[in-house]
């Protein structure tokens, strides 16, 4: 989703639960998440983790109302996509079809979260008024590292003529934003995967990896069109170091077939000095996470997939989606500023990736650099994490501003 001005959606309302409601205070244990697929993975893959976390770690019953079950099925395959209404993973999962639903007060659930200001249908809205007490409202944001977002978030938005407060929840990078999406179980399996060899050797198989594509530097290539490919390719084909670069089907795939010779379908691959490239199938999230952790550097992009980089420990570069007037930048050149992990080395190189640069671009200097730091990253890497996790979780985090908008509106009743 392309986010056109450095502000959240609707303009928040300044003050502060303004609207008193006079309503008791109930456990929420109901959650309804809107997801409107824009382009891409990203929206339903931060819903999908979002969902699974609710349920799984909180115990929260979810429903995920989803528009587009093709795209969920891409990193799901569990979704059947001509069903209504299935039960993934716990998960209750809605076909999420448009605006028209008639909905009454029992239908609505305790929490209600519009992800990145999807407009939710306005049966479901009038439905939400009439409830008591009301649910309480949410709009998930997207993430970026610019301070103004400590400002927007968790601000209230009443709606315009129903007695009804909408909230904003940012995502970010320091304790006065919601945080970052992290399972707790990521501690464990994470570190048990990378220190097991022989898991690690049996997942690269079955991805179709050889023996020395597996002894050779193992990258991840997870990009947008224009992203400069083939000018590091050349830098990595000329280069001494074996390199392996796995990139999921439809990636980067005019460069990927001219470096081929043969149309980037699955399973093909090619060497051409020191490079081998290797076309994977567009594999399920949970097995993408692994692939981050398998490998020894990861391209990533988007929001999702940039932020389970940042739990892979390894060094990683990301493609920001691009925005009109070149707004990407200032989000990357905040992030790059704010994550302690970014050395010059990778700074520079994310900058040239992203056409960010303002010196010349040359892959000959800006490749060894960021090569030469890897194991460095990864350490720094270990730190940003620890930072990260001080600020707790998205889902936890979410779950508490909700006791609290609760307790405020309980106050409010006394
Ligand atoms: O796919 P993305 O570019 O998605 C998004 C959307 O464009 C969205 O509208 C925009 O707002 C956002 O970027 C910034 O990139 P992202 O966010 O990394 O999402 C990719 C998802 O796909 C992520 O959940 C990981 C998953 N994935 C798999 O499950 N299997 C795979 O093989 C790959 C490559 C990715």
């Amino acid at each position: 989703m392309q986010l056109e001005e450095q502000q959240p959606h609707n303009r928040p309302n300044n003050q502060l639960n303004d609207q008193p409601i006079r309503e008791s205070v109930k456990t929420a244990t109901t959650l309804a998440l809107f997801c409107k697929v824009v382009d891409n993975f990203g929206d339903i893959g931060i819903c999908w983790r979002l969902a699974q976390q609710l349920e799984s770690e909180h115990g929260i019953a979810v429903t995920l109302w989803v528009d587009d079950l093709p795209s969920f099925r891409r990193i799901c395959p569990d979704i059947v996509i001509d069903q209504e209404q299935q039960e993934i993973a716990h998960v209750h999962v809605r076909h999420w079809r448009n605006q028209d639903g008639v909905f009454s007060a029992a239908d609505v659930a305790d929490i209600v979260i519009e992800f990145f200001a999807c407009d939710i249908p306005p049966g479901y809205i009038r439905a939400m008024a009439e409830c008591t007490p009301r649910p309480v409202w949410l709009n998930l944001e997207g993430l970026t590292a610019e301070a103004w977002v400590e400002g927007c978030h968790t601000l209230p938005s009443p709606h315009p003529s129903l007695s009804l407060t909408k909230h904003f929840f940012f995502p970010g990078f320091n304790n006065k934003t919601g945080g970052l999406l992290r399972e707790s179980r990521l501690d464990q399996e994470r570190p048990a995967f990378q220190a097991d060899p022989v898991a690690m050797e049996k997942f690269l198989s079955s991805l179709g990896l050889t023996p020395a594509e597996m002894a050779a530097t193992k990258v991840s290539l997870f990009c947008y069109p224009q992203a400069p490919v083939a000018a590091l390719f050349k830098e990595w084909q000329n280069n001494g170091q074996a390199i392996t670069c796995l990139v999921p089907e439809g990636v980067a795939a005019a460069s990927v077939a001219a470096f081929l010779g043969q149309p980037a379908t699955v399973g093909s691959s090619a060497t051409h000095g020191a490079l081998t490239v290797r076309v994977l199938p567009f594999i399920p999230q949970a097995d993408y996470d692994k692939l981050l952790w398998a490998c020894d550097l990861n391209f990533v992009r988007g929001e999702d997939s940039f932020v389970r980089a940042q739990w892979a420990n390894k060094a990683f570069i990301w493609h920001i989606y691009p925005q009109d007037k070149n707004l990407h930048h200032v989000k990357l050149n905040a992030f790059l500023k704010t994550c302690t992990s970014s050395t010059a080395s990778l700074a520079a190189f994310a900058r040239a990736w992203n056409e960010a640069s303002v010196e010349t671009v040359d892959w000959s200097q800006l490749w060894p650099a960021l090569q030469a730091d890897m194991p460095h990253i990864a350490d720094l890497s270990t730190e940003w994490q620890q930072k990260m996790r001080e600020n707790g979780d998205l889902t936890s985090n979410l779950l508490k501003f909700v006791g609290s908008v609760q307790q405020a509106r309980q106050k409010d009743a006394v």
